[in-house]
């Protein structure tokens, strides 16, 4: 049986020893309050991604040569807290395996596990939080691992910004300080949001994206969508600049809910999460492709040279 590949790329670039990057997907739904499917979310992923191109147009690269390894998903949902923990211990096993980690949901629970294990491993971190909704609250219905409380830990132990948000609870509003809560209202109104975000990041960034960021006209399938998000480009345009700027540790995607009879949402999802891979290793495929050709130049040198002796010979 051929084993499922991400993007259904070949073997040799899925082989978990030489992959510089990883995938772990986790289908967790066990918190959401409204609208259930989001265990749906990495196999309609998944699906989109085998159906996408993989030459990225903007860059000019086929980030999936350095190798993505699909791990096995996270299955663990006894509990709020056995998931959060199981997606913290799988995540920090990867890091220390010196791999780009990413992580596809399920609900936005999961990324208590990541933020934790990026914090574990990585100095100084910052989160950027992109989310129609705060999730600041530091419990709800009964534990502090539901999706209601997915960054209140990294507002007490990151640097925590926030971009996109539209919704929250009264009590959310003193969690997180005010110069780092970037609201879509104020967004829509300010030219300079994208550097004044920027600005508030220190340099290891850990990005945890929440679909629901986006305007519903562009992402409708997903938990709880909110009028006036971001679009497409102007999003591509500031993660862009993110990844520039800024060291990019690795990042999550969540709350993907597939709508059976409109996939573009997941088409949507799956584009992302490359656009992000490219922007990621777009430097360093510059930066390798320089130095092949100085080293082109030295042989060429080398030769000249050699001919230079055979002409005095
Ligand atoms: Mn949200």
């Amino acid at each position: 049986m051929k084993t499922r590949t991400y993007a259904g790329i070949p073997a040799k670039y899925a082989n978990p020893e030489t992959a510089e990057i990883v995938l772990i997907p986790v289908p967790y739904d066990g918190t959401s309050t409204w609208n259930k499917g989001a265990d749906k979310g990495p196999d309609a992923f998944l699906e989109a991604s085998e159906n996408m191109e993989l030459f990225d147009i903007e860059t000019g690269t086929e980030v999936y040569k350095r190798g993505v390894y699909l791990a096995d998903p996270v299955l663990e949902n006894s509990s709020p807290e056995k998931m959060v923990e199981a997606v913290h211990n799988k995540t920090k096993e990867f890091i220390n395996k010196n791999k780009f980690v990413t992580v596809f949901g399920g609900e936005h629970s999961i990324s208590i596990g990541t933020i934790r294990a990026f914090n574990d491993c990585f100095d100084d971190l910052s989160v950027l939080h992109i989310d129609a909704h705060a999730d600041l609250r530091n419990s709800y219905e009964g534990t502090s691992c539901n999706h209601a409380c997915a960054v209140y830990e990294a507002s007490q132990t990151t640097n925590l910004v926030q971009v996109g948000i539209r919704s929250m609870d009264v009590t959310e509003r003193d969690v997180n300080d005010d110069e780092r809560i970037f609201y879509a209202h104020e967004m829509v109104q300010d030219d300079y949001w994208m550097d004044n975000v920027i600005e508030a990041l220190t340099d290891n960034v850990f990005i945890t994206f929440d679909l629901d960021a986006f305007d519903p006209s562009i992402m409708p399938s997903t938990g709880t969508p909110e009028p006036g998000g971001m679009l497409w480009y102007e999003t591509l345009e500031f993660l862009r600049k993110v990844f520039e700027t800024r060291n990019v540790v690795g990042f999550d995607i969540v709350e993907l809910c597939p709508n059976e009879h409109d996939r573009s949402s997941d088409f949507l999802a799956a584009k992302l999460y490359y656009k992000m891979l490219s922007y990621k290793y777009e430097d360093i495929q510059e930066e390798e492709e320089f130095e092949m050709s100085e080293s082109d130049n030295h042989s060429q040198f080398n030769q000249l040279k050699k001919f230079d002796l055979d002409d005095e010979n």
